[in-house]
């Protein structure tokens, strides 16, 4: 079998979907997503330009090669925009293998640990009760755990990542003209305000339902440690990305003072950014996506890696990723060992679903992955010219003095 050609799409209803779609002289075809949230044509033309016109011709059954090929080839190694564009192909070629093999990819990894993967979604509102109805509205579909982020009194427009509006299904983008939004940040009073908040989320929705929450790189280590402490008695499922992702030191006063679960990874694009934290167990779970890592294959050695440090899965799932990433990390979630938990936004709109159509289906909180061969998802070209590329920022947070601090 060879390549033939390969094709970049970008387009999705509310989103840049970053597709591409790797056709061979076979017939068969395989789709990856490489959307990098608000940098969507980084990675497309990284496509393009460098990577398509090497692809032609190859193998595609010969995945490994392909990915060590692109990953050691490009010299200057990792970083997101090339991983991502490295993710797509991976992800391309392993649903061709899976075609080919007449099998879904769970097979082709070791078959399926689980019936069905649990998910959480996400709750949030300007304020406790506004929260409340959200997560209610997730307990009546069936969710068993949600990830809580709520306004802060006195602090506008800024807890992190609230909803106002739940028509707006990519929140996490500001489409504001050519520059990004700005917003409003003070730990203190966040720090004063999360206890109330958890308290009376647990005196509502009792001890049952998983609680996760994020905490998007915010605190310093000292803050951290002392909200860690704190956080204890909610029983948390996770703390996420309490510090910024990149000193890992800073956990070690955090795992000093607290018991709390810590989930990090959003931001890393290789086993790289993370060994030391899974070796020295100082994270609980690892929250890589299957786009930004580099795609099936090194993700797969990544989550193997993490299974013997007792470090579990929880994917990354923001709204960014398109019904592709997530079929693909459907599929290693079935077979995991170590899977614990996969964040899922409702990407579900019709529109979404004639772009992607496939069936994969969500179910009582829960990620039914489909027996199709290969990642089980399609794309239509047809539907992909309603849309055009909408530029997008990630907001800005500044503290209240003006200094630029962590988004
Ligand atoms: O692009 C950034 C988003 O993916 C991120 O802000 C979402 O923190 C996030 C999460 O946990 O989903
Ligand atoms: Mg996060």
């Amino acid at each position: 079998m060879k390549i033939t050609h390969a094709e970049v799409f970008v387009g999705g209803p509310g989103k840049n979907y970053v597709t591409l779609k790797i056709m061979t002289d076979e017939g068969l075809y395989g789709v990856g997503d490489a959307t990098l949230n608000n940098r969507e044509l980084l990675p497309a033309a990284y496509l393009k330009e460098y990577l398509i016109p090497c692809l032609i011709g190859k193998d595609p059954q010969k995945i490994e090669d392909i990915w060590q090929y692109f990953y050691k080839g490009a010299y200057f190694r990792r970083g997101p925009v090339a991983m991502a564009a490295f993710g797509a192909i991976d992800q391309a070629l392993w649903d061709i293998k899976g075609k080919a093999a007449n099998m879904p990819v769970y097979q082709l990894l070791g078959g399926k640990s689980r019936d069905a993967s649990k998910i959480y979604a996400h709750a949030s509102g300007v304020d406790i009760e506004h929260l409340k109805d959200s997560i209610r509205g997730y307990l009546e579909q069936g969710y068993e755990a949600v990830r809580v982020q709520c306004g802060i009194p006195d602090m506008p427009g800024s807890g992190y990542a609230i909803n106002q509006n739940k028509d707006v299904k990519n929140y996490i983008t500001s489409f504001n003209g050519n520059v990004p939004k700005e917003e409003v940040w003070d730990s203190k009073k966040y720090l004063r305000y999360l206890p109330k908040m958890l308290e009376e989320l647990r005196v509502t929705f009792g001890e049952d339902i998983d609680i996760l929450h994020d905490v998007h790189h915010r605190l310093t280590p000292r803050e951290a440690a002392q909200f860690g402490k704190e956080m204890e008695q909610f029983n948390l499922y996770w703390l996420e990305d309490p510090t910024p992702a990149e000193d890992q030191d800073a956990l070690k006063l955090l795992r000093q003072h607290s018991t709390v679960p810590i989930a990090i990874g959003e931001v890393f694009n290789s086993i790289y950014d993370c060994h030391q934290l899974i070796q020295n167990q100082m994270i609980d779970f690892i929250r890589v996506s299957c786009t930004y890592a580099g795609g099936i294959t090194p993700t797969r050695k990544l989550v193997d890696f993490a299974a013997h440090f007792n470090v579990k899965t929880g994917f990354h799932g923001a709204p960014s990723h398109s019904p592709i990433s997530m079929a693909a990390q459907g599929h290693i979630n079935a077979w995991a060992p170590n899977f614990g938990i996969q964040e899922y936004l409702v990407l579900g709109t019709s529109e979404c679903d004639q772009l992607f159509p496939s069936d994969h289906f969500v179910k009582n909180g829960h990620f039914h992955i489909s027996d199709a061969p290969g990642l089980g998802v399609d794309f239509d070209e047809k539907e992909v010219v309603k849309y055009s590329f909408n530029k997008g920022y990630h907001p800005v947070t500044r503290l209240t003095d003006g200094t630029v601090w962590n988004y």
